[in-house]
Order: structure tokens, then sequence, then C-alpha cells
């Protein structure tokens, strides 16, 4: 109802660039916030990836143009919690049981003078990369609605690649800022752990410390993310987080010097796909405008998945995760993926046994023995966090010899076909390593899938050629024009490195010739 309004100028303009108009003047907030609403309204209908309630977002008039993001309109996660509004990852039993509190996140957006406007969905209990629960529905890939957006902040990803939003705030415990980054087209930064306060991020899993669960930024471009991280880091949420390591975001940081890569390790974990073929030119690409990147194969990958990553995600047998579907419905995305946790426990031990000398699906037997395993003790439990600290200390000092100050290696990419994410769970490792040793890592779009990868994908057997490798051939498949993405990592606490190697990325992408 304003033609005067420019809704395309609007959309295109980054976060640094929009907040700088909203405070100087140039636009007005209520310009924006409805040009805003008024995409995600057309959005919403065709991919259901709002969780059906606009939060109230006119109560911040009082705040003072001065604010580094006044009233730039931002949306979040389902699970951060937002005083009087629901937090459900799409649980029966977690609705009607509205916040008593702003996260600290909101609480410091708030004082910022932004306006989080939206909440986006997620998959049931979060411990999904796709993004559908049985209260909201199934959110698809507005690229091609056959594909989910990823998970587990997938309505972000939708929303945010959409064009409905101009920078949102997902959580990532295995990957769940990453995947649907990747899968969407967007950009996502994984802090440092306690770097961003998750004080007012309500979790299915408590007391799962193998990897650590943080929240960090989405957006279109590298710079939204950086913008948003500074203003983020701020004495406000130093105050209200006291556990928040108070460092304040590093304007000045040196160009990264020393490059990695790697695309596959040759042991069991590394799931191959074609289009990976695209990230093998960058390696040579990279090195003549910015710098010499070393091959980096991270050191004992299946030992890392099997015995760290799937161990410590099932440590509890399940137990917990199980408990938040009491009385509920189970969506049909989790049930491959929780169906383990459901048999019974002495049969667990006697499946494991039976599938350890298949040799047709060697890792399928050894993924359900890492879960299956058991409900661990004390004692068991403490000593699987002494092997990942052993194995952090490992990994730095092979970074180190190295010389290296990131790294750059594949996340799942191209998007997967709704319904595949649950049957590829140990896929997600490509992503929960950085969880594991808590490094920053984040995901830039580089290129497009092409008619070729989809003809050399018919060919894909992988390393083992075995109902893993065929299930994930099913799961890229029909993915031409999807974006294909990379991952970008540096040592834990150099989230600034982090972003400035991903711009320097960004820029290659869009310079790099077709
Ligand atoms: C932001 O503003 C800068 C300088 O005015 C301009 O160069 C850049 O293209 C803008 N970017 C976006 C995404 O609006
Ligand atoms: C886990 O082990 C504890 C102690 O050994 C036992 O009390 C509990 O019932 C077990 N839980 C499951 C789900 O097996
Ligand atoms: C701002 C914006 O993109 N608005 C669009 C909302 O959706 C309708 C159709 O559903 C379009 O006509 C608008 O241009």
């Amino acid at each position: 109802q304003n033609p005067d309004v420019d809704a395309r100028s609007i959309l295109s303009l980054s976060l640094r660039n929009l907040s700088q108009k909203l405070r100087e003047g140039a636009l007005s907030p209520e310009a924006v916030l409805y040009t805003y609403m008024e995409k995600n309204s057309s959005l919403e209908t065709t991919s259901f990836l709002l969780t059906g309630k606009w939060l109230p977002c006119v109560t911040l008039d009082s705040r003072a143009p001065a604010c580094i993001l006044y009233r730039a309109p931002l949306s979040l996660v389902e699970l951060l919690e937002y005083r009087g509004h629901d937090s459900t990852a799409g649980l029966v039993q977690w609705l009607d049981q509205p916040a008593a509190e702003d996260s600290v996140i909101i609480q410091v957006f708030k004082k910022l003078g932004a306006i989080p406007f939206v909440k986006t969905n997620v998959p049931q209990s979060m411990m999904n990369y796709d993004c559908s629960n049985p209260t909201y529905g199934q959110t698809v890939n507005l690229l091609n609605p056959k594909k989910t957006p990823g998970g587990s902040s997938g309505g972000e990803g939708a929303l945010i690649g959409g064009g409905g939003s101009v920078l949102g705030i997902g959580t990532d415990i295995g990957g769940s800022i990453r995947i649907p980054s990747s899968f969407c087209g967007i950009c996502g930064l994984k802090p440092t752990g306690n770097r961003i306060s998750v004080v007012g991020l309500a979790t299915c899993t408590p007391g799962l410390k193998s990897l650590t669960f943080t929240a960090g930024p989405m957006a279109k471009d590298v710079d939204s993310l950086a913008f948003c991280m500074k203003a983020l880091l701020c004495q406000d949420m130093f105050d209200l987080d006291p556990r928040v390591s108070p460092i304040p975001f590093k304007d000045e940081v040196c160009r990264p010097l020393g490059g990695g890569w790697y695309i596959e390790s040759k042991q069991r974990i590394q799931l191959t796909v074609s289009v990976i073929g695209h990230l093998l030119p960058w390696k040579e690409f990279l090195p003549c405008v910015s710098m010499q990147l070393v091959h980096f194969p991270p050191p004992r990958m299946g030992y890392c998945l099997f015995e760290l990553i799937l161990k410590g995600v099932s440590a509890d047998g399940g137990l917990t995760l199980l408990r938040n579907f009491k009385g509920d419905f189970m969506d049909p995305s989790l049930k491959t993926q929780l169906f383990p946790y459901m048999i019974p426990r002495a049969l667990r031990s006697i499946l494991s046994f039976i599938l350890k000398p298949v040799t047709r699906w060697p890792r399928l037997a050894e993924g359900l023995y890492g879960v299956l395993c058991k409900n661990r003790s004390v004692g068991e439990l403490w000593e699987h966090h002494h092997e990942v600290e052993i194995y952090c200390k490992n990994f730095i000092s092979e970074w180190k010899k190295l010389n290296l100050d990131v790294l750059l290696c594949p996340c799942l990419t191209p998007a997967f076909t709704i319904g595949y994410p649950g049957k590829l769970i140990a896929a997600a490792s490509y992503t929960a390593l950085y969880n594991l040793l808590d490094f920053p890592a984040g995901i830039v779009p580089v290129t497009t899938v092409t008619q070729r990868d989809e003809e050399e994908l018919k060919g894909h057997r992988g390393y083992f050629n075995d109902m893993l490798d065929s299930t994930l051939r099913e799961a890229v498949e029909g993915g031409v024009g999807l974006p294909v993405s990379v991952q970008c990592v540096a040592l834990p606490w150099q989230d600034e490195l982090c972003l400035r190697f991903m711009r320097e990325v960004e820029v290659l992408a869009t310079q790099k010739p077709a």
C-alpha cells in the first residue's frame, strides 16, 4: 500500500547497508518491516516456513536511531525463546508453554534496536537435518520443492534464501546452521562455542557435551554475518551472560596466510558426491589470487565419526532424545534415524554382534554398533570425553605442523531430496567434526550443479558401493541448478579470521569464470 516504496531495492540491501539507511532516516522503518513481512507472507504460502505466528514487532519505538541495528527486521529459529511465545521444536509436549523471558540474544538485539519479527520452522526435536514436524509441517526448499531446505535451522535457510529476511539466527550442534545454508545457497557461520550466548535456547538433548552447541548468524552475504557478529559481541551480551567470553569483535585481522584443504580422506567416513569435483579447481584457483593451499587430510576420520561423534551423541542409548516423543506423533522423517534407539537393550548387543562381520554393509554395521552399543556408565563416558580431548589435541598439532590459519573443505551439498537426511544421518559428520573440535566454521556457496554433474552422478559408487553410497546417490539426484557450497574453518576464537576467509572465497566465487 506504499506505491513509492521500492521493495526490490530494500530486499537487495545487506544488513550493514540496510541498518545504515535506517539510522540515517533514508528508509522508513515501517516500509522496511512491511516489505519483509509481505515477502514472507508470499513465501509462507508456498513453503510453510514460518511457525504460525508473527512476533509483536511494534514494541521498540523508544530506541534511539543511534543503535547499530535500529529497526532492522531479523528472523529467528523457532527454538530461540521469545517472551510470551512457544518454543516447541515441533513437539506436542512443548506446546502452550510460552517463554517467561527473552533469550539473551533477543535481549541484546532489542537493546541494539533490532526488530525480531518472525520465527521459522525446524525438524521435530532438532536432531535431524530435514525440516518437518507434525505441528507446523514440512518446509520445502524454495529452489526445488522436492528438496529439503536442510536443518535444523531449515526455515531460516528457506526464508533467507527466498529473500524474506536480511539476517536470521540459527543454532548448530552438528551442522544445523551450515547444512541449511549450504542447501539453500546462503552464507552461515557457526561461531566458536561460548562466543555467542546460548542462554534461552531450548534443546532436546540437555547434558550432551560431546558436541558443542552454538548459535550464529545466517544471511545472503558474508558481510552481513560479520556485521551481526560485531553487533552481538557487545558489553550488553557480556553482562547478560557472564559465561560468554568477553572478546569484542576484532575488525582488523590479517589476511589468512596459510591455508589447508581436503576433499576426501580415503577413510570410511567420506561420502563422495560427484559435484565435489567442482571444488578441485578451487585448490588451484585460490593460490593464484590469494594463498597457497596445502593438503590437510583430517586425522582418523573413521574413528572420529564412529567412536567419537556417534557414540558421543548416543552415550545415553537415546534415552534423553526419545523422552521428548512420549505421547507424540513421530515425524516420518525421523523414523529411520530413531529406529535403533527403540530396539530393546538385550537385542541391541546381539544385533551389533551379528552385523559386525557383514562385509556388504561395513559402515552400516559400524554405525549401528556406535549407536546401539549401550547406555554407557559414568566411567565409560569420562573415558569418552578423554578420547575426544586427545583427538582435538592431535588435530591441532597436525594443523600447527603445516602452519595453517584456515581450512577449505566440503560440507553436505547440494540439497538432499526430502526424507533422505534421516537415512543418512552419519553424513552430517562433514560439519559435526567442527562441533566436536569446537572450531568456528562457515558456509559459502560457490557454484551450482550442472547437467554434467547429474550424468556423472549415475556412475557414483563411493568407496564402498554399499547401501549408504546408493542412498546418497538417490538423495542428491535431480539437483541441476542447486547451489554447491564449501566450508571454511579456522582455529577456536578465530571467528573473525574465518569470516575474513569466507569473504575471500565469496569474492573469488563471484569472479570465477563460468
Ligand atoms: C553496500 O554499500 C556499499 C557502499 O555504499 C556498496 O558498495 C555495496 O554494493 C552495498 N551492498 C549491498 C549488498 O547493498
Ligand atoms: C541405563 O543404565 C542405567 C544403569 O545401568 C539403568 O538404570 C537404566 O535403566 C538404563 N537405561 C536404559 C534406557 O537402558
Ligand atoms: C515484497 C514482495 O516481494 N512482495 C510480493 C509478495 O507476494 C506477492 C504475491 O504473493 C507479490 O505480488 C509481491 O510482489
